[in-house]
């Protein structure tokens, strides 16, 4: 476990290989709809890199709404009891103590071999709770950055599969990003055999 940052938390193999194999499966499901992963585009016309597929609330930029209009005009799926379980307990060990927690949205992101995330804060959320992020599949380069601009300083950290990463507190609307994800570095016993996934739960402080 190394803090990078005051309240941004990075634990190593936190996820044991049947948990990732879950999640997995879990996204492959939540991959298909009611509202199916894609690309998000953006109010540029630029399109993500990243394949998008969200939980509870569906996020777009630069906002979140319980209907996806930006892809189907479906409802997206409901937030299972179980990943806020596995939020609190994330939070836990990564603290070192019972944190109140009710996340309500997960944004999960599957990042093929080119795909990377710039740097921006999560800030689209009324609240100030922490947010969980979970990795599985090929490892990435992380960029954790400070709170006023998206240069340095920053914190380069490998995420590997398994590893938890939790930014809160002083940390929580911290500019990070995903410059590179290393193609072939995952372990297929996950059941994903090529790529990389993010799972972040969040508050968005929503009704
Ligand atoms: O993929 C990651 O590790 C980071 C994802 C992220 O920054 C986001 O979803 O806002």
């Amino acid at each position: 476990m190394r803090e990078i940052a005051p309240g941004a938390v990075h634990v190593p193999g936190w996820l044991t290989l049947d948990e990732q194999r879950h999640l997995v499966q879990e996204c492959r499901e939540w991959a298909r709809g009611p509202v199916p992963m894609r690309h998000t585009v953006l109010p540029s016309g630029g399109v993500m890199s990243v394949q998008t597929v969200c939980l509870g609330w569906h996020w777009r930029p630069y906002a979140y709404t319980r209907v996806a209009h930006d892809v189907n005009g479906r409802q997206v799926a409901a937030f299972p009891g179980w990943l806020a379980d596995l939020g609190r307990r994330a939070l836990a060990d990564a603290y070192g103590r019972d944190v109140p927690y009710e996340p309500d949205t997960a944004l999960i992101n599957f990042y093929d071999g080119q795909a990377k995330m710039g740097m921006h804060q999560d800030k689209d959320e009324r609240s100030d709770a922490p947010v969980v992020s979970l990795s599985i599949g090929d490892t990435c380069l992380f960029r954790f950055g400070n709170t006023e601009t998206r240069g340095r300083p920053y914190t380069d950290v490998r995420l590997a599969s398994g590893d938890l990463f939790v930014f809160g507190g002083p940390s929580r609307f911290a500019y990070h990003g995903v410059p590179k994800v290393y193609p072939g570095t995952g372990d297929p016993a996950t059941g994903l055999t090529s790529g990389r996934l993010n799972l972040t739960l969040r508050v968005t402080g929503l009704r």
